[in-house]
């Protein structure tokens, strides 16, 4: 065995020692999360802060990419490069262990800083990342203080000009003795880092367990939404074509798309939750979850739509809405002159900033509690969010909203406006083509093309279609509950045998014909028809 060989070997087992230290350090971390909540948990912590720095085309790219799993996808990175720094890290240990502890000391520092920098974190936020360095550096002390090395023959064989019987004898002993006492070690130390890695994945799922059963799911739950002082108008009959492939008129819950900066799922009690409203107001007003409930409540149809929303994309949802009108809150706080964006503000920190004119002009603009018959799903906000016909999300539908902050444009960027995006987000008049897509079992004779149009608190006034750049013929539109919905529509296509193009565009009520140009949706949502190619036989 050379000496080369041998530090090889050893850097492989200072790889392993490094992955241990870490497993260890992480998965105690999340333990220990539990108590001081999940977003103080090192990778969550550090992850969150990457979220609120990315550029704003990464975001899209992952978005694009991972779709509504882009956060899994960054944890998962985010672990897999640590296990390789901290391989490296182990490895060099082996030699030199302060250079090792020192690099967990570094990912412990980094650990604290993005915990306490979180929104809303106390002191308590740094705990996770220094008992996980401290029991991380504990087990990469322990696993390479051993020898991790086979050790050297006892006798070099070269040097012997006569090889006796006996000599030969005893050699062979004594590396028969080193031999075992060598697999002894590797055996206690691939035990210790295979320990390490177990107890530390088991601290890991357990913290997450635990910090899920903590989490507000009961207290949802227990929740009894009252009856609407004002009940959403019926859905007319017809407004859901029901064909196969078409988007339903209402998104359950469990479909409904899912946008958020929220690396863990913020769990807000209803209990303790409260909404103030201050700021530039001549009455700041608190107001807690049976405040809230105790007020008349609205039901209303609404469909949101997200800015990120590529033509044709399905970042869009339809969804009966019940809460509390957001311009009875401001008439009663009253806001100052001068006073023109509310900042909606989420307990972890997020802001959106809206129009004040936008929320007192009428529009059904909620502090929403309901969602489809039931409390707002803990990932769409519970206990309260912000629900604002005509805008799109980032500007207007705050989640886990506790602050609604009068201030001004002048003075205040919400959170997606630095990063890029436009203060002012009203959402653009868009059409989609649902049915048909793709190139499978379509034959020549009528076949009906049908989708979905949305021109939110405008209202959609025709649809058209045209196929393979022909003539815009008008679609059928079916009836719908109010002009904050969006609305399907179809039309009866004589289709012919070969390659088509379907393209849709539609006209809100104000007359505005979507524009065929094709932007980004970057910095304020996406225009362009949605086109569609396919083949009949
Ligand atoms: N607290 C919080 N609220 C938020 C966001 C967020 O990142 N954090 N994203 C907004 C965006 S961009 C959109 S499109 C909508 C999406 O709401 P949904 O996830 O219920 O569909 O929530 C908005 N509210
Ligand atoms: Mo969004």
């Amino acid at each position: 065995m050379t000496t080369q060989s041998a530090s090889r070997k050893s850097g492989r087992f200072g790889a392993l020692a490094g992955i241990a230290a870490a497993t260890t350090a992480i998965g105690s971390a999340e333990l220990v999360a539990v108590v001081t909540g999940s977003r103080s948990a090192p990778l969550v912590a550090v992850d969150g802060v990457v979220v609120d720095h990315v550029p704003g085309p990464v975001k899209q790219f992952a978005i694009d990419v991972f779709g509504v799993h882009d956060k899994l996808a960054l944890l998962v990175g985010t672990a897999v490069l640590l296990a390789a720094f901290a391989a490296g890290f182990g490895a060099l240990a082996v030699r030199r262990l302060p250079v090792g502890l020192a690099g967990i000391a570094l990912f412990a520092v980094v650990g604290v800083a993005a915990a306490l920098t979180r929104a809303g974190a106390g002191p308590a936020a740094a705990a996770p990342s220094l008992v996980g360095g401290l029991l991380g550096a504990a087990v990469l002390w322990l696993l390479v203080a051993g020898p991790l090395e086979p050790p050297a023959p006892t006798v070099d064989r070269t040097d012997h000009t006569v090889a006796g019987q006996g000599d030969d004898a005893v050699d062979r002993a004594a590396a028969a003795r080193d031999g075992d006492e060598w697999r002894e070690q590797r055996r206690r130390f691939l035990g210790g880092v295979a320990g390490a890695v177990g107890v530390g994945t088991l601290a890991g799922l357990g913290g997450r367990w635990l910090s899920a059963r903590r989490g507000v799911a009961q207290a949802r739950a227990a929740v009894r939404l009252p009856a609407p002082a004002s009940p959403a108008p019926p859905v007319p009959v017809g407004a859901d074509l029901s064909l196969p492939r078409l988007a339903p008129y209402t998104t359950p819950n469990a479909g409904f798309y899912r946008i958020d900066t929220a690396l863990v799922v913020p769990q807000v009690d209803p209990d303790t939750w409260r909404l103030r409203i201050h700021g530039r107001v001549r009455r700041p007003i608190t107001l807690s979850y049976a405040d809230l409930l105790a007020r008349p409540l609205v039901e209303r149809d609404v469909t949101l739509a997200c800015v990120s929303n590529e033509v044709g994309g399905d970042l869009i949802g339809n969804a009966r809405w019940l809460g509390v009108r957001i311009a009875d809150l401001l008439d009663e706080a009253q806001p100052l002159d001068g006073a023109d964006q509310v900042v909606g503000r989420s307990s972890d920190g997020w802001t959106c900033g809206t129009p004040t004119a936008v929320l007192r002009d009428g529009r059904d603009a909620l502090l929403a509690v309901g969602m489809n018959g039931e409390p707002l799903p803990i990932e769409h906000g519970f206990p309260v969010r912000m629900v604002v016909p005509g805008l799109y999300g980032y500007v207007s539908a705050c989640k886990w909203v506790v602050e609604l902050e009068l201030t001004s444009f002048a003075d205040f960027d919400a959170y997606w406006v630095p990063r890029g995006w436009s203060a002012r987000g009203p959402i653009k008049t868009q059409s989609r083509i649902d049915t048909p897509r793709g190139r499978g079992g379509l034959t020549a004779g009528p076949v009906t093309v049908a989708g979905v149009a949305w021109a939110q608190h405008r209202g959609i006034r025709a649809v058209e279609v045209r196929v393979d750049g022909g003539p815009w013929q008008p679609a059928t539109l079916a009836p719908t509950v109010s002009i904050d919905t969006w609305v399907q529509w179809s039309w009866r296509w004589p289709a012919t045998p070969g390659e088509h193009t379907l393209q849709v565009r539609a006209t809100d009520a104000t007359g505005d014909t979507q524009p065929e140009h094709r932007t980004d949706v970057a910095p304020d949502g996406a225009t362009g028809h949605h086109t569609v190619r396919v083949t009949i036989t």
